[in-house]
C-alpha cells in the first residue's frame, strides 16, 4: 500500500463505470459489490472482508481494495498529492499513504464518509492480531505513571514505533502502573499534543495520523476491566473521533465497559440497544458540531429504555449541556464512570427547531455568504479552490456551533470554535479581519430562516473584535 507507486489501489471492480482506468491484474481479496452499490454497500463488504483477513497483508489489501472500488487511488504522503483525502490508510504497516481523489466527485463524499469507520475496524482486527499469540497482557496495578513514561511514550509516537510503544505501554502495566494511570497519564496526553503539533502547523495531517495508529495499538494492547455493570460507550453520528471513547473504555473503573467505534446514526444505536441491553449507554462527544447529533442519540438510547451518561471534549467542564440535550447523567472523567451523579430537575425542551434548521446548513447559503464576503474582500477573492473549500467548511462548522449553543443554551460553545479558528486563521497567515467580517455576512444570511443563531453569530463574531 505504501510501495511508492502513484495508481489505483486496487485493479478491479470499480463501481458505475465513471473514470479512471484500471492497471495491474492481481486477485482481489473478496467478492467486488454489485454494479451502482452504495457507498455503505461496499463497506460494508469490505468490513465483512477484514472480519476474515489471516495476517496484516490482508487487512491491508483490503482497504486498498475498497479505496479502489470506491474510486480512489493511493499515493505515498510523502508527495504531498492535491486532492488527497487527509486519512492516513497505511495502518501503521508502512510509510504513510493518502488517498487521491477527483474532489468534487461521489467518490470523494463516498470515501469522505466510510474511510474512518473502515480504518477503525481495520486497526482493531491488526490489534486483535498483534494480540493472538501473545501472552494476556498484564493486568495492571493501581499506581500512577511518571512525567518520564510520558516523555518515552511521546518519542516512539513521534518516530512511529508500533512494537516500542506497545511495549512499553505493558511495561507499564507490569510496573504495577493502573490501566487508568497509562490512559489519562500517558495516551491521552501525548494524542492531545499531537493535535496541539498539528493545530500549531508544525505537524502534518500525515504525521498526525501516523502517531495516533501507534497510540491505536497500545490501546489495543490495553486489557479492559472484566466486572461490574455494563457499560457501552458510543459516539454520536458524526464523530470520527473513537479514540476517546476507546480510551475511556480502558480508563473506566468499577464497569464493564466496551466501546462501539466511531459515529453511528441515532436509528442504529436505538436497534442495537433493543437487542444488546447494556445496562448504561455513555455518550462520548469530541466535536461540539455533533452535540445536536448527540441529542438524537440520548433520544433513541432512552427511547430503548437505556439511560445516558454524557460525556468527552464536547460535552465541556461542567453538566449543563448535558442537561440541556436530556442525558440523565454527565461525567467528567472515565474514572467517574462508575459513580456518576444523575442530573437532577425538569427534563429539557425538545432541542428548538431553529437549532436543528441551522445544524443542516445548505450549502448554497454558504456560498452565497463567501460570494458576499469576496464582492468586498480582495484577500477572499483571491482565494484558490482548496482555501475556497475550506473557508466553506469554516462557515458550516461556525453555523453548526452558534446552533449547538442554541441547543444548549450556551454561548461558549461557538466562543471556544471561534477562538480556536481564529489562532488557527491567524497563524496560516488569514488577514484578522476575515473571519470577524465572516461572521457578520453569515449572520445576515441565517436571520430569515434562523434569527436566534443569527444572534448568536453576530454576537459571537463582535466579542472576537
Ligand atoms: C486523532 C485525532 C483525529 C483522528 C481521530 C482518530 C480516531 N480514531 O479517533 C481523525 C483524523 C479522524 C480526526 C478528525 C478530525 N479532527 Co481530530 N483530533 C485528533 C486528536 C489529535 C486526538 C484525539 C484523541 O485521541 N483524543 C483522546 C483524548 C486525548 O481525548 P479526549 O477527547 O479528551 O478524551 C478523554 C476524555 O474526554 C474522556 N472521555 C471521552 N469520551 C468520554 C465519554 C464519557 C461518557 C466520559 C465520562 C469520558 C469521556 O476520556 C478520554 C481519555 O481521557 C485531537 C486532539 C485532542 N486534543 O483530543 C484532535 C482534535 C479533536 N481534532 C480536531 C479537528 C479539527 C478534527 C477535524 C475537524 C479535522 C479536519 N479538518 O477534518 C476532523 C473532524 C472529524 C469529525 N467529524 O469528527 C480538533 C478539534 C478542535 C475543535 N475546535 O473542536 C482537535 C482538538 C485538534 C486540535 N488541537 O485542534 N481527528
Amino acid at each position: 500500500m505504501s510501495d511508492g507507486g502513484v495508481g489505483p489501489a486496487s485493479n478491479l471492480g470499480r463501481r458505475g463505470g465513471s473514470g479512471r482506468p484500471r492497471r495491474g491484474r492481481t486477485a482481489r481479496p473478496y467478492p467486488a459489490p454489485d454494479r451502482g452499490a452504495s457507498g455503505s454497500d461496499v463497506a460494508l463488504a469490505a468490513v465483512r472482508a477484514l472480519v476474515h483477513a489471516e495476517d496484516p497483508h490482508a487487512v491491508r489489501q483490503v482497504v486498498a481494495t475498497l479505496v479502489g472500488d470506491l474510486g480512489g487511488a493511493l499515493v505515498p504522503a510523502r508527495l504531498e498529492p492535491r486532492n488527497a483525502i487527509e486519512v492516513d490508510v497505511s495502518l501503521g504497516l508502512g510509510d504513510p499513504t493518502l488517498v487521491v481523489v477527483d474532489a468534487l466527485s461521489v467518490a470523494a463524499l463516498d470515501l469522505r464518509s466510510v474511510l474512518p469507520a473502515v480504518l477503525d475496524d481495520a486497526r482493531a482486527v491488526l490489534a486483535r492480531m498483534a494480540r493472538e499469540g501473545e501472552p494476556p497482557p498484564p493486568a495492571g496495578g493501581t499506581g500512577p505513571a511518571a512525567p518520564q513514561d510520558l516523555q518515552r511514550h511521546l518519542e516512539l509516537v513521534t518516530v512511529g514505533d508500533v512494537d516500542g510503544a506497545r511495549r512499553h505501554t505493558l511495561g507499564l502495566l507490569r510496573r504495577g502502573v493502573s490501566r487508568g494511570a497509562v490512559v489519562e497519564q500517558v495516551l491521552a496526553p501525548a494524542q492531545r499534543e499531537v493535535g496541539d503539533r498539528w493545530y500549531r502547523g508544525a505537524w502534518s495531517v500525515a504525521d498526525e495520523h501516523a502517531a495516533t495508529a501507534v497510540t491505536e495499538a497500545c490501546l489495543g494492547a490495553l486489557p479492559l476491566a472484566t466486572e461490574g455493570p455494563s457499560l457501552l460507550l458510543v459516539s454520536p453520528e458524526g464523530e470520527w473521533h473513537s479514540l476517546p471513547s476507546r480510551m475511556a473504555a480502558v480508563a473506566a473503573d468499577g464497569v464493564r465497559a466496551r466501546a462501539l467505534g466511531p459515529g453511528l446514526p441515532a436509528s442504529h444505536l436505538q436497534r442495537y440497544l433493543e437487542v444488546h441491553d447494556p445496562e448504561v449507554l455513555a455518550l462520548s462527544c469530541t466535536m461540539a458540531t455533533n452535540l445536536i447529533s448527540a441529542a438524537r442519540s440520548i433520544a433513541a438510547a432512552q427511547l430503548a429504555g437505556v439511560p445516558v451518561i454524557a460525556g468527552g471534549r464536547a460535552f465541556g467542564g461542567d453538566d449543563r449541556r448535558a442537561a440541556a440535550l436530556g442525558a440523565d447523567a454527565w461525567a467528567g472523567s472515565a474514572a467517574e464512570l462508575g459513580r456518576v451523579v444523575p442530573i437532577s430537575g425538569e427534563p429539557p425542551l425538545d432541542v428548538p427547531h431553529e437549532a436543528v434548521l441551522a445544524d443542516a446548513v445548505a450549502d448554497e447559503l454558504l456560498q452565497l455568504v463567501l460570494e458576499r464576503q469576496a464582492a468586498a474582500t480582495g484577500w477572499v477573492r483571491e482565494m484558490d479552490r482548496r482555501q475556497q473549500r475550506e473557508a466553506l467548511q469554516d462557515l458550516r462548522w461556525i453555523t453548526r456551533h452558534a446552533a449547538a449553543a442554541l441547543a444548549c443554551d450556551d454561548p461558549t460553545v461557538l466562543d471556544e470554535l471561534l477562538h480556536w479558528l481564529d489562532v488557527l486563521l491567524t497563524d496560516r497567515g488569514v488577514p484578522a479581519h476575515v473571519l470577524p467580517d465572516a461572521t457578520g455576512y453569515l449572520a445576515d444570511a441565517l436571520e430569515v430562516e434562523t434569527p436566534q443563531v443569527a444572534e448568536l453569530v453576530r454576537t459571537g463574531g463582535a466579542r472576537l473584535r
